[in-house]
């Protein structure tokens, strides 16, 4: 079983679709080992995108990923970090695959109401980022 880390972003949370992506999230077959809801603050958001820091929409991202409250989560399931990148569809709605997330959810590039880990190496970076070993129950 593998794991990685998922969050609903700030513009998915404001409109009320949480309930509606953990159902699918759930019916697709993954575990939700770990799960929070935070806001996080502008110097968090800087450090967990920091190695976006040189790309022109940094400072874009990290103000609309600190703009409001996030959901945090952990997912478990066989080859979780490749399904769960598969379930989200591309980072950009227009080029998202009908039937994943984004296509259905996502307001444009930036606001698109997913994240994911997109490799074993991200993923031990980004889940630690913000859980601890005791918050993780598989
Ligand atoms: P990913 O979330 O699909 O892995 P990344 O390239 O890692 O995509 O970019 C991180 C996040 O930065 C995206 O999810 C999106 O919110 C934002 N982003 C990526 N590219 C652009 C862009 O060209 N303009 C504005 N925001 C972008
Ligand atoms: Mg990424």
């Amino acid at each position: 079983m593998e794991k990685t880390f998922g969050m609903i972003k700030p513009d998915a949370v404001e409109r009320n679709l949480v309930g509606k992506i953990l159902a699918r999230i759930e019916a697709e077959g993954f575990k939700l080992v770990a799960l929070r809801r935070i806001q996080m603050s502008k110097a968090q958001a800087e450090g967990f995108y920091a190695v976006h820091r040189q790309r022109p929409f940094f400072n874009d991202l990290t103000t609309y990923m600190s703009s409001g409250p996030a959901l945090l989560m952990v997912l478990e399931r066989e080859n979780a970090i490749l399904e769960w990148r598969n379930l989200m569809g591309a980072t950009n709605p227009k080029d998202a695959a009908p039937g994943t997330l984004r296509k259905e959810f996502a307001i444009d590039i930036e606001k698109n109401s997913l994240h994911g880990s997109d490799a074993p190496e991200t993923a031990a970076f980004e889940i630690p980022y913000f859980f601890s070993q005791t918050e993780i129950i598989s």
